[in-house]
């Protein structure tokens, strides 16, 4: 599961038959993939795919038909222990809805219950206008101790993104204590912190993070590099870590908004838009015709 390029190839495989779900769900009548912790949001001109019984978490954000994301996961550690991904705590309540009532899922909520306190996580999925090149993603993330002593509690998120759909020649920098941006070309990916801002954090070359967050160690990212510095070109991946002690009945809450722009739509995407533009177009005449 794990493998990252074999992963990759299985994914560009399926880029065409998203392609086709994408303009399906812009007609209206898409049947939405649900089975065990596979949730798929639809929104505009986005897809993302998540799996929230494996660390890849959210593995998939395709914009104008081309996949933008490996993985974005999260992990958390009681006191001075090994973190742990976040997907091997107990999530029975989760789910997708659709909150702009336009026939698709646009957003996910899961919520994972640990021994003494609760995590909840929102994702909305914000698409924009087909052939705008840019997608927004937010998340809200929400960490109450339900335990009878202050929860000593870290948080990590971790974010590997292969931008222009390729996992190299990607560069990432950090613009300032809350703000992340990785870019190939034109294309770029940021990610404001909303609040509050990260305890530590770290860019650096695919594995090395998350060989850290999945060593059995507990660990603390390494705050590198400085603001500005930009880390590149490569298979860039970034990380935050949030520590706070969380007082009984308390509950600690991060927002995140991420926002992909200067995606160019691929050909194929443009095609099956014409052809679902035409078919639409020769619907409508009909219904003018006979109504
Ligand atoms: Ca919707
Ligand atoms: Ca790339
Ligand atoms: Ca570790
Ligand atoms: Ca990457």
């Amino acid at each position: 599961m794990y493998f990252h390029t074999r992963l990759h190839s299985t994914l560009t495989m399926r880029n065409g038959f998203i392609a086709g779900l994408f303009v399906i769900g812009m007609m209206g009548f898409c049947a939405q993939r649900s089975f065990a912790g596979t949730f798929t949001l639809v929104d505009d001109n986005s897809l993302v795919d998540f799996d929230t019984d494996d660390q890849l978490n959210a593995f998939n954000w395709i914009v104008e038909g081309q996949d933008q994301l490996f993985q974005q996961g999260f992990w958390y550690r009681v006191g001075n222990v090994a973190e742990q991904s976040l997907h091997t705590l107990p999530h029975p309540v989760e789910g997708a809805s659709d909150t702009n009532f336009d026939g698709n899922n646009d957003t996910l909520f899961v919520r994972y219950n640990g021994a003494g306190f609760r995590v909840e996580v929102r994702y909305v999925l914000d698409g924009g206008a087909p052939g705008s090149g840019t997608s927004d993603l937010a998340e809200q993330i929400s960490i109450t101790n339900l335990g009878r002593s202050p929860l000593d509690f870290h948080f990590f998120q971790y974010s590997d993104f292969e931008i222009f759909g390729t996992a190299g020649n990607d560069s990432a920098v950090f613009n300032n204590a809350n703000s992340v941006r990785q870019f190939e070309g034109a294309m770029t990916l940021t990610e404001t912190v909303v609040a509050p801002v990260p305890s530590h954090r770290e860019i650096a070359f695919f594995d090395t993070t998350r060989v850290k967050l999945n060593d059995a160690v507990a660990t603390t990212l390494s705050d590198s590099p400085p603001d500005s510095f930009v880390l590149g070109p490569g298979d860039m991946t970034w990380a935050y870590q949030w520590d706070v002690s969380i007082p009984v009945g308390g509950t600690f809450q991060i927002s995140k908004d991420k926002l992909i722009t200067g995606v160019i739509p691929e050909p194929a995407t443009f095609a099956l838009l014409a052809i679902a533009g035409l078919l639409l177009g020769l619907w409508r005449g009909r219904n003018h015709l006979f109504g």
